[in-house]
């Protein structure tokens, strides 16, 4: 069993950090949780290059599968500010029970986007079951009330806009590639220097 061997690659076209970008140009001010690995590492790059501010960045380092509860937290308390959690198949299916709580609770100002690439991505790109599970179908399950799917950046912009004016809670799957940057680097500030700055700002929003 153990010497199958894995393909690391899906049919997707889209490249996680171009999602990621587009992402940081459309949520303009909004808070964004995003994932363990290299999402927060591509989100901490793209602020750096934008010359933007890392202040709405809250990045989940290490706890796996809990960006949704910790954006969920904050949704909660900050009901006026649009908050976008960017999870990975990987975490989401991890703590998969988060979206039971959220989805109950339907907060309107929360956007769950899962980038999509069937796999572990950041720690060699192992297959997850992302592929074959509909998430969708749990999301509305779950009680999200708008939810979609895109594998492709006109799509993507298009839904992107559209989740960014609406009032109701969102599950936006997003289909990518599986690969990174081979000089992707690590975030220059530590965790605590981000919790605070982060906190500074929560404390702007209502
Ligand atoms: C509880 C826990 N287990 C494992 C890890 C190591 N780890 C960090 S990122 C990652 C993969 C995450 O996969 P996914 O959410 O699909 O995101 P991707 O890497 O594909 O962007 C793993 C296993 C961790 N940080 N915490």
């Amino acid at each position: 069993m153990y010497d199958k061997k894995c393909e690391y690659k899906n049919d997707y076209t889209m490249n996680r950090e171009e999602v990621l970008r587009m992402i940081t140009d459309i949520s303009k001010e909004d808070i964004l949780v995003t994932t363990t690995g290299k999402t927060s590492r591509e989100l901490f790059e793209i602020r750096e290059s934008n010359k933007q501010s890392h202040k709405y960045d809250f990045l989940t380092v290490g706890s796996m599968g809990h960006c949704s509860s910790i954006a969920f937290g904050i949704a909660l308390q900050k009901k006026k500010t649009k908050i976008w959690c960017i999870d990975g198949d990987g975490a989401a299916i991890m703590h998969m029970g988060s979206m039971a709580k959220i989805g109950s609770n339907k907060p309107s100002n929360l956007i769950h986007i899962v980038i999509n690439n069937n796999s572990h991505e950041s720690v060699g790109g192992m297959p997850t079951v992302g592929g074959q599970i509909d998430f969708v179908k749990i999301a509305q399950g779950c009680g999200y009330e708008y939810t979609i799917s895109v594998d492709n950046y006109a799509d993507l912009e298009i839904e992107l806009n559209r989740v960014k004016k609406m009032n109701k809670l969102v599950f936006f799957e997003v289909k990518t590639a599986i690969g990174s940057r081979s000089n992707l680097g690590r975030p220059t500030k530590s965790p605590v220097e981000n919790k605070e700055d982060f906190m500074q700002y929560l404390k702007e929003c209502e």
